[in-house]
Order: C-alpha cells, then structure tokens, then sequence
C-alpha cells in the first residue's frame, strides 16, 4: 500500500506513535509518505520506503496566523495524486483530520477516492478538542473519517462521551518494537554504561516526558526526593517543555538538585531506559503512557498513576506499581519498599518485558492497522 502519515513532528507520543508505525510499515515493504511541517523527530531521513514532504506554511503579513490547516491540506491531496496514495492516515485529531476531510473532497472532485484514518490520541480529545471553539469541527470530522482509531479503550469511551460520536471506533493498543526496545542483558556492560548517571551502589530513577502540565513532573521530583532521603539514589530527566525551569528550580530548593540529571530532548531512548531501575510517570491523565510501555520493554517497571488508560497497560503489583494523582508518599514509600526486596523488583521487572512482548508487541500490533487499512481500501 502507499500511505500518506501526518503528525506533530516534535516531542510527542502522538509523533512517536506516527513514526514508528511508518517505520515498521515500510520495513513490511509499504510506500510511507510523511506529511508535515517538519521532518519527524525520529525520523532520520534515510529510512528505506520513507519519504518525507514538507508543508510550506506562508507568512503573508495579512496573517495574524498562518493558514496551515489548508496547506497540509493542499499538499495532501497534491502528494496523494503525485504519489497515487491509497489512504492517508492522521495522528491527532486537531486539525490533521480537518486536512485530511479536505483533502479527500478535493480529489473527489477529479474521481479519486482517498480514505483517510483518524487515530486519537489523548490530549486532542481530553484536553484541547474539548474548548468550544474546537469542539464541533473535530466532532464533524471524525464523523466523517473513514475509519477511526483509538489508543486505548478508556480514550474510545472518552471520545463517545465528549463528543456523542456514534460511527464505530476501533482500539488499536500503542505498540513498541522490542527488538530495538529491550534489556541489556550483559550486567557487566549495563553497570558502565550506568556510570554515566549513578555510582554502582546507587539506584537509577528515571522520567520521559514532554514536560508538560499534565505530567506533574513536580511530582517526580516531590517523589524522588522523599526516596532520594531513604535510599542512595539519582534520576534522569529525559525531554524538555513548560515545565522544566520549575522542576529545575524545585530540585534546587529540595537540595538534591546534585542527584538529578536534566538530559533534555533525547532520540535514542532506547539506550537510555534500559540502564533504570524504575521509571516515575505521576501524570494528571494519560491515555495510554508510552513512556512507561517503551520503558517496560527494557524491563524497567513504572511508578505511576491509575488513569485514563494507563489500567490497560500496568498490571498493578504484577508489572509496575499504580497510585492515585498526587500521592508522592505513597509512591515514594513503595518504591523503596521494592526496591529493598530486590526478588520482588527482578520479578516486576521481568513482568513488564513479558507485557510488552505479549501483548504491545509492534509484531502482533502493526498487522491489526495494516487489516484496517485493507478494510478501507478493499
Ligand atoms: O502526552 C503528551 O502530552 C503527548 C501526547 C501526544 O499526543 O503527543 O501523548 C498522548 O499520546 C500518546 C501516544 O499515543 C499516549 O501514550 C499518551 O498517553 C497521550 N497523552 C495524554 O493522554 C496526556
């Protein structure tokens, strides 16, 4: 197939999600044409099967904001034509499938039909898709969409109920490929690679977000510095955004700003996340927590919170640890108790490897977009 993907190609899970699955799509030998402002973040631009084309947003000083709904929209429907695209499939509701509904009207207008996928991700129903001015043009356009998916069943009946969809919305879990996602095996090599962020006798904490309010990462540092009293301990802090300057300046004031490490925006989290013990995700929501799956693939287990979709993913006790929103005693209390019991944190952490093959696994998770491709086109 030839499958036009647009996304936010900046640190997001819903870009993270976007990329991936293109790079797991043409590696099964399907043509992938990203559409987007930008080239993806983990995106390198030589994938084999990979295109990339860029929208071109103009600035005419008449503009007090720039048009780019309807450029994504044209240049949609000029790479469907250019490239003969079989579908095209939008993360993030706003205003990607708005383009993409535009962009199909506009080719059915010389004959063609273009498909197109709306796949919901979190934010874009919970949070921005529900202010008014928002609300009944992402309704309308995912009625409209020819198929629509979800990440996570609470965010499908989230959906529903927001927004009194009716059209069927399939869940399609977010996946992870546990090749490149996976433990690193040799102690000996994981103990120096850890050298770089804690002494042998410390444990390693970890924290991936984009920073934004509704990851609470005051609540990592809260957290981390109650464990940080009890045990021998150090956190590193991946990724960057509103919130940093205050996690920053809370490190400071707490007095263990020399046990925190702010990494900022990295692309090769895969060799990060394996060198943790447990990894902090005290969110306010999330729909699914990629994070925590990516992180439970190296066979990290999470601290996090029981909401929205995250029940989907973390079996509490068996593969991380479930808490409610603001609970940073509690969090810190059993992440401590845990990892003072190393049998039961080698047991949790052999869990959430075996949840993340099992069952999130890009191998069983790509065939179930690839049959709802087919479904659409056929
Ligand atoms: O979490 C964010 O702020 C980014 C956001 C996005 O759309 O880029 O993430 C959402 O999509 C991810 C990938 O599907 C999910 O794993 C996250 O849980 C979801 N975030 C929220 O619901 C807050």
């Amino acid at each position: 197939m030839r499958i036009g993907i647009t996304c936010y190609p900046t640190y997001g899970g819903s870009g993270v999600v976007a990329t991936e699955l293109g790079i797991e799509l043409a590696a099964l030998g399907h043509e992938i044409h990203f559409i987007s402002y930008s080239q993806p973040f983990r995106l390198s631009g030589r994938e084999t099967g990979i295109c990339y084309h860029e929208v071109p947003v103009s600035n005419y000083p008449l503009f007090e904001f720039p048009p780019y709904d309807l450029a994504l929209a044209s240049r949609m429907a000029e790479v469907a034509e250019y490239y003969g695209l079989d579908l095209l499939h939008v993360h993030y509701a706003i205003p990607h499938s708005v383009s993409a509904l535009l962009a199909r009207q506009m080719l059915a207008t010389r004959g063609r039909h273009l498909p197109f996928v709306t796949t919901l991700h979190g934010t874009d129903i919970t949070l921005v898709g529900m202010d008014r001015s928002y609300l009944p043009i992402i309704q309308y356009s995912i009625q409209q969409s020819d198929g629509v998916t979800s990440i996570s069943s609470w965010l499908r009946d989230k959906t529903v109920e927001n927004f009194s969809i009716t059209r069927p919305i399939e869940v399609i879990h977010n996946f992870v490929n546990c090749d490149q996602y996976q433990p690193i095996r040799d102690e000996s090599q994981r103990a120096t690679l850890r050298q770089s962020f804690a002494a042998p006798d410390e444990f390693l904490f970890m924290h991936l977000s984009n920073f934004r309010p509704v990851k609470r990462v005051a609540d990592v540092i809260q957290t981390f510095a109650r464990i940080a009293r009890q045990l021998p301990a150090r956190l590193a802090l991946i990724g960057d955004g509103p919130d940093r300057s205050t996690a920053e300046w809370l490190a400071h004031s707490l007095n263990i700003h020399n046990r925190v490490h702010f990494l900022g925006k990295q692309d090769r989290v895969h060799d990060l996340l394996p060198l943790a013990d447990l990894l902090l995700m005290p969110s306010e929501n999330e729909s699914f927590g990629l994070a925590a799956l990516e992180a439970m693939a190296c066979q990290t287990p999470a601290i996090a919170t029981r909401v929205g979709g995250v029940p989907e993913l973390i079996t509490d006790g068996y593969d991380g640890l479930l808490f409610p929103i603001g609970d940073v005693d509690a969090m810190a209390d059993s992440a401590v108790a845990l990892l003072r019991d190393p049998e039961r944190h080698a047991a949790l952490r052999s869990s959430a490897r075996k949840t993340a093959q099992d069952r999130f696994c890009s191998t069983r998770i790509i065939p179930r977009y690839v049959d709802f491709y087919r479904s659409l086109i056929g």
